[in-house]
């Protein structure tokens, strides 16, 4: 399965075509619009936000609500377009009033999107490189997702810091706190950390600042064997932390205890395989975060992400003038203060949509009932390898 992706942030929309996928797969737009929505939300997002409602359009590939087998061809509509039809228009010329981005954000792909394709007016990197583009990722990856739903795969995602203010909770608690997490204005399970939070983007937005933050994707019900050690290219951990470090903004990622690996023996990393009486194989810990030799082992799939903050100041960093090279500071454009919660649901997004693609490897098939057909013979021929 693959996809492409094409449209500017204040273009007239955004489309992806989707290829590859099974026939028989029954989608409803409510199910993607639902994720379109939960990425729109988060304390210190934007004034663009309270224009941009998210809806998927579907122009092929679906009939009645099933997939046919045909690319899956997907647009979501910008509806700050309307603001923008002269200024961003595919022919013609730029209005007589034009002004063009000419301050790069230090930390945006401002500058070195500048160089890169030669470009005078800064605007031409920054309408691509937006995370605006994440909306049509969410899409195609909840088309993932749906996919994966049918096999008893469930997705869940929660923010764990922003900036100093952090949240504690371990990995036990976290079956329980799907609503509470879905109602909360960061994803922050912990009240105390929310409230925590919730100052600290309060804090950040009177300092003219931006706030970055950790946060987490817990998956769980991924059958073993998904991915696979024999080529670099296919081992999964590489492939998830690939696809979570191109979401704009992401700076590291770790899979199950990740850097706290370092510190710790052999012995309290690696997690022991024991039998239980009536129930086969168990795993009593996860450190190895569901992925063990780049293929996945039956346990959950645990992935954390670092975003920086926006690069967008209130009080700009100093900067130069991309056509004078006069000394100046970054340009200030409508932005977020803090967008970690809105990127845990993109990266719940792009996960899905890994998994899904391993999925299909493993599996084959044209058709649901075809790729259900041989995964249940796998995994009945697991359980006759794991009984006891
Ligand atoms: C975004 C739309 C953008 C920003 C944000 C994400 O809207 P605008 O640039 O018109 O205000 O809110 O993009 C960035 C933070 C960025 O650095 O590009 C969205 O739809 O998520």
């Amino acid at each position: 399965m693959r996809y492409l992706t094409g449209g500017e942030s204040h273009g007239p929309g955004l489309t992806a075509i989707v290829e590859g996928l099974p026939a028989g797969l029954e989608l409803h737009l409510d199910d993607i619009n639902r994720h379109l929505a939960r990425r729109q939300l988060g304390y210190g997002r934007g004034g663009r936000m309270a224009i941009e409602k998210d809806r998927v359009k579907i122009l092929s590939g679906l009939r009645f609500n099933q997939t046919i087998g045909s690319p899956l061809t997907m647009h979501i509509e910008n509806r700050d377009w309307t603001n923008w039809q002269s200024a961003m228009a595919p022919e013609g010329e730029a209005p007589a009033d034009w002004q063009p981005v000419t301050r790069p954000r230090p930390g945006h792909a401002d500058l070195a999107g500048g160089l890169k394709y030669n470009f005078e007016d800064l605007r031409l990197v920054l309408e691509r490189s937006s995370a605006r583009e994440t909306a049509m990722r969410t899409a195609v990856g909840s088309v993932g997702r749906i996919f994966l739903e049918n096999f008893g795969v469930a997705f869940f995602s929660h923010v764990l810091q922003i900036g100093r203010a952090s949240a504690p909770i371990s990995s036990d608690e976290i079956p329980g706190l799907y609503e509470i997490v879905e109602k909360s204005a960061v994803r922050c399970a912990d009240e105390q950390g929310e409230a925590a939070m919730l100052q600290e983007i309060d804090r950040a937005r009177r300092k003219g600042d931006t706030l970055g933050g950790i946060f987490e994707v817990i998956v769980s019900g991924v059958p073993p064997g998904l991915g696979s050690y024999v080529h670099p290219d296919r081992r999964l951990d590489g492939r998830l932390a690939g696809a979570v470090m191109a979401i704009q903004g992401i700076k590291g990622v770790e899979i199950g205890i990740g850097f706290a690996a370092a510190a710790a023996p052999g012995s309290e990393v690696h997690d022991p395989i024991v039998i239980r009486h009536g129930k086969g194989i168990e795993r009593p810990s996860n450190r190895a975060g569901g992925l063990e030799g780049g293929v996945t082992n039956g346990s959950p799939l645990v992935v954390r992400a670092v975003m920086k903050p926006i690069p967008t100041l209130g009080h700009p960093l100093p900067s130069i003038d991309w056509q004078t090279g006069e000394k100046t500071e970054g340009a200030v454009e409508r932005s977020d203060i803090c967008a970690v919660p809105s990127a845990a649901v993109v990266a719940e997004a792009v996960v899905a949509w890994e998994l899904a693609v391993a999925f299909r490897e493993k599996f084959g098939g044209d058709y649901l009932e075809e790729i259900a057909g041989s995964y249940h013979r796998y995994l009945e021929n697991c359980r006759f390898r794991l009984k006891e």
